[in-house]
């Protein structure tokens, strides 16, 4: 089986790799990642000399460059992660967004249709369903919901996912789509809550709170993420899309309560800085569907995720503070400097 991972340089894709090299070691990876600022070669490495795994570098939204790789390839199955992830760099500029999340969908699956594959499959978000109110906590997010964006990420990925359904309804292209819930775990890029939190604490730093922090996300285990997904390519129906979560909702507060906790640090680095423009309050996932049909549960408890993610980065501080003292130090300072 041959398997091309877009997006694998970054912080879930990476992760994937990582999962299927040691679920499925007879089956070929090829990564295809532009290497944006996400992207971090060096995340790759302990796989790099893998002769099962191959790292092109390459933008999705290349046509003739995606066709050539499907060429040389023949690949079997294309799970596409690739994509600009962050709701505040949308906000700041949604171009990039539209190009890279819906242009560069629509370019691979014209790729899977001229060449032929089994499975195209969508790695979407929970923040598609857009959000849910605090004072309503029974209500949740299911595969039913209707799509209702806030930003402009979360828009342009409601955007592809409209597309890919439509290829399979078109064209019958033979497609997926898993919309999960907020990720944590190694290698996540540090302008994220969790990493951001526990690397400015490390540094003894502000921790920039939006507004009183009472929002609620659902955090998921990234390697849970990872095997859900695995399980779909594999056994999911095509043309149907699988909510993944781990009814793990907490407060953006507490989380970053609990990283001063762990780390030792005080509470009175914590600074409430200007919300986010249309900040979404609660997204919760129902996994009923994944559960039933695919046997799939979280099998990482938040409270032993959360200690195995900081001793991570405990771990491998080499990894991150190479990445806040590069170009990151510019967005650092656009986005939180008089915030
Ligand atoms: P990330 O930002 O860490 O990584 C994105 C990767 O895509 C990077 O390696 C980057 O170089 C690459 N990339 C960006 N533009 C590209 C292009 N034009 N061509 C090729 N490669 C390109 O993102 P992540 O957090 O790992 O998220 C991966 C996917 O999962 C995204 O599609 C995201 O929408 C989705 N998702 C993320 C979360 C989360 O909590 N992080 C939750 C649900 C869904
Ligand atoms: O400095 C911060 N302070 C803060 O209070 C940052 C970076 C975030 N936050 C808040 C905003 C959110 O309520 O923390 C929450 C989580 O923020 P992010 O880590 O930016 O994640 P979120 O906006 O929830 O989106 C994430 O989950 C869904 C991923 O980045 C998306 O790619 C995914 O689709």
């Amino acid at each position: 089986m041959n398997i091309i991972v877009t997006g694998g340089a970054g912080f879930i894709g990476s992760n994937f790799i990582f999962h299927m090299l040691e679920a499925h070691p007879d089956y070929r990876i090829i990564c295809l990642d532009k290497l944006t600022y996400a992207g971090n070669l060096s995340t790759l490495k302990s796989v790099m000399d893998k002769l099962n795994f191959r790292f092109v570098k390459l933008d999705i939204c290349d046509r003739s460059g995606v066709y050539k790789l499907f060429e040389e390839e023949k690949p079997d199955i294309i799970v596409n992660f690739a994509a600009e992830s962050h709701v505040d760099r949308s906000i700041e500029d949604p171009s990039v967004f539209l190009q890279t999340n819906i242009i560069g969908t629509s370019v691979l699956m014209d790729a899977c249709r001229k060449y032929g594959i089994t499975r195209y499959h969508q790695v979407s978000t929970d923040e598609v369903y857009g959000d849910l109110p605090l004072d309503r906590p029974d209500l949740f997010f299911t595969e039913e919901t209707p799509i209702h964006t806030s930003s402009p990420y979360s828009s342009s990925k409601a955007g592809a996912d409209l597309l890919v359904m439509a290829y399979h309804r078109t064209f019958g292209l033979p497609a997926t789509i898993s919309r999960c819930s907020n990720n944590y775990g190694p290698y996540h890029f540090p302008e994220k809550l969790i990493p951001l939190m526990i690397a400015n604490c490390l540094n003894d730093k502000p921790l920039p709170v939006y507004g009183e922090g009472l929002n609620v996300r659902d955090w998921l285990y990234v390697e849970d993420h990872c095997k859900a997904i695995d399980l779909v390519i594999h056994k999911g129906r095509v043309g149907e899309v699988y909510n993944i979560g781990g009814h793990n909702e907490m407060r953006n507060i507490d989380i970053v309560k609990l990283i001063c906790k762990e780390l030792g640090k005080p509470e009175s680095l914590i600074t409430h800085v200007k919300d986010r423009l249309g900040h979404d309050m609660r997204y919760a996932i129902d996994p009923t569907k994944i559960h039933n049909e695919l046997g799939w549960l979280p099998e990482t408890k938040f409270a032993e995720g959360i200690k195995k993610t900081i001793k991570w980065y405990l771990d491998n501080r080499e990894w991150w503070e190479e990445i806040i003292s590069g170009e990151y130090q510019n967005y650092y300072k656009k986005m939180y400097e008089g915030r």
